[in-house]
């Protein structure tokens, strides 16, 4: 027998040869089944190596296969096999394995590390010697008893031959080519299998063998974990279901297939980590404090978004820090916010009973977009702090909460009472932090206002010539009514006649009427504000003449009838009249006080007029009847403010008995003064007093029984209109520009509905409140201008403010309240341009020669159409043209209910601004706007149509310059003749 190791040599030496081998040479394990593969996991079902005692295998016939022990690379001893009967013929020689349990696997493989000696290198073959040895298995259902070996049972695997072998110079050399080679084995179906080694004359030595099978390993992926998963088919993969890890959630179901190699292969479906999770490390691991995750998902855990914090790990968001909050509907992605800070700048302007609020957007609005504002309004009773909730019928346009403008006008508020307004600006967690909120407040007082008209009449009996009618109080009084007026004549008359009669309450007998006869009747209530709106015309008729239509008999008797009570009323109201004129000329009227009218010519009561103090033979006389007197002690003067003609100007505060303490200005009279001087200081007095209306300023009282004389006004904080416009340069709206110009007007109209010619209307002599309400003053009558710095001699000797008074004034002294809307044009300029000095460096020479050759000022800068078309129309040549302060007011007011016609400029790009405008060289200019294409017109008819148009309807004015021309067109027709200013 000839051994492939030389057996003699002993076991360590063959040890040391095949550990010389696996240490030093592992090139030899550069075979193709050697090269380097993925690492599957595999399970063995036979490890010979492992192997500590003898292993005891089949070797048939006995001189065959042997067992020897030896010692692998890291000295741990191991079993192994070896034949080498090359000299010998027929060798038929087999090793087979114990019964080796298959469990699971269907496919198991077969990995044999072996050596053996090259035939040619042994010496004295005889052509017996072979290179290889074949593998076979048996499968069985369980082990078998007999130890009796039968080939011809097993299935052949294969032959296996060495890829590399070794000689005698190899051994010498101490080099041994150890062999691996692997074989697949399969399918399996029974539970067991032997596999056998037949050697048919090789010199080959079995180092070890391991029989393993494949499987897929545990795996996590995409978040889902895979279990350890053996394949069961040889041909197909097996589909595994995974299952999400902790804290994940199954999107799609996940699989993946395990393939017969133990690969994982084509993963489907996924998990998602939970919200406060995130992907680490193939698992859902929690965010870190001051992250946070909100929703189920890839995406990593997000930073805290600013004013918020996570403190612990795992958050689903972040919690806002202290007055920092998040509305419901707010993403978790949101900075949390706060409640935005109060708006700034409330402006009110009055308007009778109706009040339009202004306001600027608060400095700070929270962080958020969400922003609206509410207001509430509040009725005062004795100051801001005994308030309770307006009516219920106080109406707000558009409404009162949840504003997204900054601006609502409030309406049918009561007359000549105080309200207070809060004005909120609210966000998404206003609601969240009530104490956080904040508000402007608005205080105001409503004007004197007219009742509304009698809407409801009722006619409650009816004769054949008197009608008796009731009805019902004005929807809005506005005030204690104190009568009404009830105007009525016949239909056929046309008003060219007509009776008024004042009734006390709400009915009234119209007796002294025609038989059968149509009457038209309308009634009007008056309060202290003087008179509202008549109703409209109802229609009543009397009851036929019935005698006419009896028969004779009848009328005989009813003519004696009608004739005893005539000759008994002639009686009684003879009686009447004998007793009345002998009682002391009849104390009590009826209070039904009936007045006739011809001609339409109907005095106006409860108008007062006017008086002038110097028709009084004394005027401290005048001032005692419309100055109160105050006590100097209830006067305490703080600092001087101005100066005027006759003495400084103080602002301070007054106290009157049982009155709250209020501020006042203070006009002193200079020590020193003459009685002229006296009177005419005083006479300002005597004609403020007079006035009782919210755009005048009001005189509080005088202190004429000790010195210095003063008279006590209201205090205006924000002084004179001009230079507070001028320190305010460009910081206000159209609308709160246009809200002073209307109060202006408003007092200018109440002035002239009172018969008073103020005479020096200018800015200057305009004072502005807190809250931006303008109020005329300076009132006197020569003594006005002596006053005004601006006021110059004329020619005719008068002192004159040339650039604010109308031509027929300067030249011939013609002072009327349409020259005072000459001087409100010139204010109107004045405000549109910031206190800008009406004509500029001009002479007043110059200016009087070129207002009379028919230039203008031009537009202020910015300055809206229609202002500039109402500026021209007050410095219309002809007085007669000009607008009443009543249609300013209208007009006006219109432009406040619609500001967007504000929007619509009068500036033209390429005229400077301090340029007058000729109207001849107009029609040269290319007009941006209406106001000025109506400059371009140069014709009174065509101003007039289009100031009627635009007031009455801005709305459709037009606004490009495609509609002005096809404004002009329409224009053009009714004005066919030009005419120049
Ligand atoms: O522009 P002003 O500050 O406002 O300077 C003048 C100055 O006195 C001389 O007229 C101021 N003035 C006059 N009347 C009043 C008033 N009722 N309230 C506040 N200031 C006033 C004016």
């Amino acid at each position: 027998m000839f051994f492939p190791l030389p057996i003699s040599t002993s076991f360590s030496f063959l040890c040391l040869l095949l550990l010389h081998r696996l240490l030093l040479h592992s090139y030899i394990f550069s075979s193709p089944l050697s090269l380097p593969q993925p690492v599957f996991p595999t399970v063995n079902l036979l490890d010979s190596k492992a192997s500590q005692g003898e292993l005891r295998w089949l070797s048939y016939p006995l001189h065959g296969w042997e067992e020897i022990s030896g010692v692998d690379e890291h000295y741990t001893p191991i079993r192994t096999f070896q034949v080498c009967n090359v000299m010998e013929f027929s060798q038929n020689n087999w090793l087979r394995t114990n019964w080796i349990s298959r469990r699971s696997a269907v496919k198991i493989y077969v990995e044999l590390k072996f050596t053996l000696r090259d035939c040619n290198s042994i010496p004295l073959v005889l052509g017996t010697c072979k290179e290889t040895f074949n593998l076979w298995y048996l499968e069985t259902e369980e082990r078998e008893q007999e130890s009796r070996f039968r080939e011809h049972q097993f299935s052949k695997i294969d032959t296996i031959a060495a890829d590399e072998s070794f000689t005698q110079m190899d051994l010498g050399d101490r080099i041994l080519k150890l062999n691996t080679e692997v074989r697949e084995v399969g399918p399996m179906s029974k539970k067991g299998f032997y596999l056998a080694f037949q050697d048919v004359g090789a010199c080959v030595a079995l180092v070890s063998v391991r029989v393993y099978f494949k499987m897929c390993p545990l795996i996590v992926r995409n978040l889902a974990s895979f279990p350890e998963t053996v394949p069961t088919d040889s041909q197909s993969l097996v589909e595994v279901r995974g299952s999400c890890v902790n804290h994940s959630k199954e999107e799609e179901s996940p699989r993946m297939y395990c393939s017969t190699e133990g690969e994982w292969l084509v993963p489907i479906g996924k998990c998602l980590c939970n919200p406060g999770y995130e992907e680490r490390a193939s698992a859902c691991q929690m965010c870190r404090p001051g992250f946070y995750k909100s929703a189920v998902g890839n995406a990593e855990c997000s930073k805290c978004p600013p004013h918020s914090v996570s403190h612990h790990e795992g958050a689903l968001s972040c919690a806002c820090e202290k007055n920092y909050f998040r509305a419901d509907e707010d993403p978790a992605s949101m900075a949390c916010t706060r409640p935005p800070s109060a708006p700034r700048n409330v402006i009110s302007v009055i308007n009778e009973t109706s009040v339009i609020l202004d306001w600027s957007w608060p400095e700070d609005t929270g962080g958020r977009r969400d922003l609206f504002f509410t207001v509430l309004c509040k009725r005062c009773v004795g100051g801001v702090l005994r308030c309770e909730p307006c009516r219920s019928n106080v109406r707000f346009l558009p409404w009162a909460a949840g504003l997204r403008n900054t601006t609502v006008t409030v309406t049918d508020l009561l007359a000549h009472t105080n309200y207070t307004f809060e004005v909120e600006a609210q966000n998404g967690v206003s609601g969240m932090a009530v104490a956080m909120r904040q508000y402007a407040v608005v205080s105001i007082t409503t004007n004197q206002a007219a009742p509304s008209p009698v809407t409801v009449i009722r006619k409650e009996s009816t004769s054949r010539n008197s009608i008796s009618l009731s009805w019902l109080e004005p929807e809005r009084p506005n005030g204690i009514i104190l009568d009404y007026e009830v105007k009525y004549y016949e239909k056929q008359e046309q008003e060219t006649s007509y009776t008024i009669l004042r009734a006390k309450g709400c009915n009234v007998t119209l007796s002294g009427l025609k038989a059968d006869t149509a009457y038209l009747l309308q009634i009007r209530a008056r309060t202290a504000a003087g008179y509202g709106a008549s109703s409209r015309s109802f229609e009543f008729e009397t009851s036929p003449d019935s005698a006419f239509s009896m028969s004779s008999e009848n009328s005989q008797v009813v003519l004696i009838a009608v004739s005893s009570a005539v000759a008994i009323i002639l009686l009684i109201v003879l009686l009447y009249v004998v007793i009345s004129r002998f009682c002391c000329h009849s104390k009590s009227k009826h209070p039904d006080e009936k007045r006739h009218f011809g001609n339409g010519h109907l005095r106006l009561p409860g108008i007062r007029t006017y008086v002038d103090p110097h028709t009084y033979e004394d005027p401290s006389q005048a001032v005692h009847e419309f100055a109160k007197e105050l006590d100097a002690s209830c006067i305490a003067i703080d600092k001087v403010v101005g100066a005027g003609e006759f003495g400084e100007v103080c602002s301070g505060r007054l106290k009157l008995p049982s009155k709250k303490e209020m501020c006042v200005a203070i006009k002193t009279l200079k020590a020193g003064y003459t009685d002229k001087q006296r009177r005419e200081f005083l006479a300002e007095a005597s004609i403020m007093g007079q006035f009782d209306h919210p755009n005048i300023i009001r005189l509080e009282g005088v202190v004429t029984r000790s010195k210095p004389v003063m008279i006590v006004t209201e205090y205006m904080e924000n002084g004179s209109l001009d230079s507070f416009l001028r320190k305010h340069d460009a910081q206000f709206t159209g609308i709160q520009l246009v809200g002073m110009l209307r109060g202006i007007a408003s007092g200018m109209k109440y002035l002239s509905d009172m018969g008073y010619v103020h005479r020096d209307l200018a800015a200057r002599n305009i004072l502005v409140n807190s809250n931006l309400v303008c109020k005329v003053s300076d009132f006197g009558l020569s003594r006005v201008l002596e006053d005004d710095p601006e006021a110059a001699y004329t020619t005719r000797g008068g002192k004159i403010p040339i650039r604010w008074t109308a031509p027929e004034a300067i030249a011939y002294r013609k002072f009327t309240s349409s020259s005072d809307a000459w001087s409100y044009g010139i204010l109107l300029w004045e405000v549109m341009s910031y206190g800008e000095r009406p004509y500029w460096e001009m002479s007043n020479q110059d200016v009087i020669k070129a207002v009379d050759e028919g230039y203008r000022l031009p537009p202020p800068m910015d300055c809206p159409a229609a202002l500039y078309q109402l500026m021209l129309d007050c410095w219309q040549k002809e007085r007669n043209n000009r607008p009443k302060f009543e249609h300013i007011v209208s007009i006006l007011d219109k432009l406040i209910r619609n500001p967007g016609t504000l929007k619509i400029t009068a500036n033209t790009t390429s005229r400077p601004t301090n340029q007058l405008l000729e109207q001849s060289t107009s029609e040269a200019t290319s007009w941006d706007t209406v106001g000025d294409w109506m400059d371009g017109m140069r014709t009174l008819p065509c101003k007039e149509a289009f100031s009627g148009v635009c007031y009455s309807s801005c709305d459709t004015m037009p606004k490009t310059s495609t509609e002005h021309r096809d404004f002009q067109v329409l224009l053009s027709n009714p004005c066919p003749e030009f005419r120049a200013f």
